[in-house]
């Protein structure tokens, strides 16, 4: 826009962002000002460049609420953060990025180029702190430089497999003037539709019609490639149950389908029992691979030697990464398996189309084994996840919210209900209607929240009329400053707190460490005093006042819920305000806490026992049964961490 002499106005290096921003449709930028990116950040002070500038209070905040917004729109989030602690306090979340592939750009603003060497204030080696955790960091050499670096760190985020990037830059190099007409062409964007060779989809189209019982591994990669239509096809035509990864990222097959059988297990013994009676298994966009704690080589791979593997992925990287795969296609998961589809045929075999009518059996059973546990936590003391999740199913259903809700998880040790009762079908949602993260970072849900609320429309044709985040109080705690820029950015958004006041899903970690290693030669391991309720793992001395927290913060409101029977109407309370109000709200869910162990057997008193969830993975429960039972007898034994 000319100036008020007619002329074209100044141009300084920064403005060279804001040319990539315009170009791609990016509108925001995340970050915690210091002085350094005081340049950068006045370039949203200009109406005409169409960019916010989101205040966040934390570093990590601002990086997950990148990440939220990347997951939302599709491009990459955009971060601004100060040199060394900037960078440095983002950490967590940028290993959930890179966990998760998520695309992100993060300009980072290092001290003057010709002073970084004697050392100044909060100068460090920038590069070095990102770049395990970067698909590429660097440091700009020059102020010329500056234009072919961004470029190329904008390409390099979203090209396949997407991921974060890194650029540290001089300070000073962005008050560089520049030319009127001195701006980026454009960012070069490489097509992620390509397919894999014609010989390798023969192979693996080859192994799967030839399987006896065949089995499908839902990674990340095919709810970013939007998928599902053509994995329910497969999975259709050769009968196969349908595994996510574990702790995947997004919704990465619809949970309506029989095929459906919720999340890998987090437990060597899991994984084993899930793969153990199969002979093919399908590796689809399978990226995080080994999502555990507890390991023994002598107890055997995760996925036993005598299962044959055959994978399809767009990363290199994940196609054998841990095992020989004897197929292996590299091309993009919507592009390629309607080809691979095409080789097996127009139906499904007699034997695929008897495990199809399996598989619905056992959907059916579990819909009602759900019905019943729904109806016996309803009696419980203390509320169950089951019927928070329960209560937005309904209420997500009842105000026809489909697609236009995102659900964002961190209530960690029980993920089940939430993965298995929200309607994440197709007719109510998109893949990344779910959102997580691979990294196990905590302090990534609430974050993530600002980000997709603030992008509004999913790329994958959902919006964010409707955000809620389920978050154990614990992870909750890491950031709830988040609650500020929520509530200065009326981002209505619906905070659910499990709030059981402990760690508990190391609580149950602590009984997998002594099941695993109290009895083990040369360990022998065991907590004093044999205590698997240490205090440490409580976070219950004092109390803590989520609503105050949430008031003060910014001035939120919000309610405790007590007790099962109040939480269908305060669900609805907190949609009514988020939906009408447009402010954030808090629900400070009393969960039940540290549920008693089953009684043994020889424990003829008939102490209480505590609810067994259903199984969400009904194919392989027998073989899973003894190996999976959690320490709470949760036969869908959530991850340790
Ligand atoms: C940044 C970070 N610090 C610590 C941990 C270890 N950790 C894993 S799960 C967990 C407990 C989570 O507690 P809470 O959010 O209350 O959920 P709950 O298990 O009680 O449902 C902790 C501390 C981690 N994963 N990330
Ligand atoms: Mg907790």
């Amino acid at each position: 826009m000319p100036n008020h002499l007619g002329q074209a106005p100044t141009r300084w290096a920064r403005d060279y962002v804001f040319d990539i921003l315009s170009e791609l449709g990016i509108h925001h930028i995340f970050g915690v000002p210091g002085t350094n990116e005081i340049p950068i950040i006045d370039g949203t002070s200009y109406p005409e460049n169409k960019v916010e500038y989101i205040e966040c209070l934390h570093e990590n905040i601002a990086l997950g609420a990148a990440m939220g917004s990347a997951r939302m729109t599709g491009l990459p989030g955009v971060l601004v953060v100060h040199v060394t602690p900037g960078i440095a306090h983002s950490i967590g979340n940028l290993f959930n990025a890179a966990r998760s592939q998520v695309p992100l750009v993060i300009l980072c603003c290092q001290q003057q180029n010709e002073l970084v060497t004697q050392e100044p204030l909060l100068a460090s080696n920038l590069v070095d702190l990102a770049r395990q955790y970067t698909k590429w960091a660097h440091e700009v050499r020059a102020a010329e430089e500056l234009p072919l670096v961004l470029q190329r760190a904008f390409k390099e985020a979203m090209a396949a497999p997407n991921g974060p990037v890194f650029v540290s830059i001089p300070w000073e190099f962005t008050m560089r003037e520049i030319g009127p007409d001195d701006k980026i062409k454009g960012v070069t964007r490489i097509s992620p539709h390509f397919t894999g060779a014609p010989e390798s989809i023969t192979q693996v189209a080859t192994a799967l019609r030839e399987a006896k019982n065949p089995i499908i591994i839902a990674g990340d990669a095919v709810g970013y490639a939007n998928a599902w239509t053509e994995l329910q096809h497969m999975a259709q035509l050769i009968g196969a149950p349908v595994l996510l990864q574990t702790f995947s990222s997004v919704a990465n097959f619809p949970n309506d389908d029989c095929h459906w059988q919720g999340e890998l297990p987090g437990t060597q013994a899991g994984v084993q029992g899930v793969f153990k009676d199969h002979d093919v298994a399908f590796l689809c966009g399978f990226s995080n691979q080994a999502q555990i704690t507890i390991f023994k080589y002598s107890d055997g791979a995760l996925i036993p030697p005598a299962v044959r593997q055959v994978y399809l992925s767009n990363n290199i990287w994940d196609i054998g990464k841990n095992y020989y795969g004897e197929a292996a296609v590299f091309g993009d998961i919507k592009a390629t398996l309607p080809l691979i589809n095409a080789e097996l045929g127009a139906t499904p075999s007699a034997a695929a189309a008897a495990r199809n009518g399996h598989l619905a059996a056992l959907a059916a059973k579990r819909q009602q084994q759900w019905n019943m546990y729904f109806v016996e936590a309803l009696a419980e003391p203390n509320i169950l996840a089951v019927v928070i999740a329960q209560a937005l199913r309904e209420e997500i259903n009842k105000r026809d919210l489909n697609k236009k809700f995102v659900y964002v998880h961190e209530a960690v040790s029980d993920p089940a209900p939430f993965q298995y009762l929200l309607p994440f079908g197709t007719a109510g949602a998109a893949p990344i209607s779910y959102y997580c993260v691979g990294g196990g970072s905590l302090g990534w849900s609430m974050p993530a929240t600002l980000g997709i609320k603030l992008s509004q429309q999913g790329w994958q044709q959902i919006d964010a009329e409707f955000v809620v985040a389920a978050t154990g109080d614990g992870s909750s705690l890491f950031y709830p400053q988040t609650w500020w820029t929520a509530a200065h950015r009326k981002l209505a958004v619906l905070y659910i707190i499990t709030n059981n006041h402990e760690y508990h899903t190391l609580q149950n970690g602590l009984k997998q460490l002594v099941a695993a290693y109290g009895d083990a030669p040369g360990y022998e391991w065991h907590p004093k005093d044999n205590n698997t309720d240490p205090s440490y793992l409580r976070i219950e001395s004092p109390v803590m006042d989520f609503v105050a927290i949430a008031n003060a913060l910014g001035g939120l409101a919000g309610e405790v819920v007590r007790t099962p029977e109040d939480v269908k109407a305060a669900v609805r309370r907190g949609m009514d305000h988020v939906l009408h109000q447009r402010q954030a709200y808090i629900l400070d869910m009393r969960t039940a806490q540290n549920p008693p162990p089953p009684p043994s057997t020889d424990d003829a008193t008939g102490s209480t026992r505590a609810l067994v969830q259903p199984a969400l993975n009904v194919f392989h429960q027998q073989s899973q049964l003894l190996s999976n039972a959690g320490p709470d007898d949760n036969q869908n034994a959530p991850v340790i961490f």
